[in-house]
């Protein structure tokens, strides 16, 4: 089954966001497999942003999810990846619609409450690079199969 990598940044967690961000994919329908809360140490953030090591926004994006917990999930369920994108609206909240998360929530760029994989490969990346194998749980639940 398709798992993803998903994050309430700082601003999520200092603002109380997690329980309804957490909300929002169990009423979806997606199962959480694995989270933690935890402080980013400065390696970690410039691995997981390594694709925007050149954009001149590189230095504050590591400062900014570096400056406090943050909430770091892995969720599993079909097409879970692309979904939890459309969940989280657009990446600038001057884009994102109502209904979105960063659209109900977020209003600048930098501070934009939640990250999510784009694709198959950041996924797969992005959960090996903040969990452990043993972090990680299987397990089903006894309804309609298509709850995942
Ligand atoms: P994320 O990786 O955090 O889930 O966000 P995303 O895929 O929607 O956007 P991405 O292009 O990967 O950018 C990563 C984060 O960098 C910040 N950003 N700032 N100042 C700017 O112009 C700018 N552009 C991007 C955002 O916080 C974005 O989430
Ligand atoms: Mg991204």
């Amino acid at each position: 089954m398709e798992k993803t990598f998903l994050m309430v940044k700082p601003d999520g967690v200092q603002r109380n966001l997690i329980g309804e961000i957490v909300s929002r994919f169990e009423k979806k329908g997606f199962q959480l497999v694995g989270a933690k809360l935890m402080s980013i140490p400065q390696e970690l953030a410039e691995k997981h942003y390594g694709e925007h090591k050149e954009r001149p926004f590189f230095g504050e994006l590591v400062e900014f999810i570096t400056s406090g917990p943050v909430f770091a999930m892995v969720w599993e369920g079909e097409n879970v990846i692309a979904t939890a994108r459309t969940m989280m609206g657009a990446t600038n909240p001057k884009d994102s619609l109502p209904g979105t998360i960063r659209g109900d929530f977020a209003a600048t760029v930098g501070k934009n409450i939640i990250h999510g994989s784009d694709s198959p490969e950041s996924a797969e990346r992005e959960i090996g690079l903040f969990f452990k194998e043993e972090e990680l749980v299987s397990y089903s639940k006894l309804i309609a199969e298509w709850i995942y």
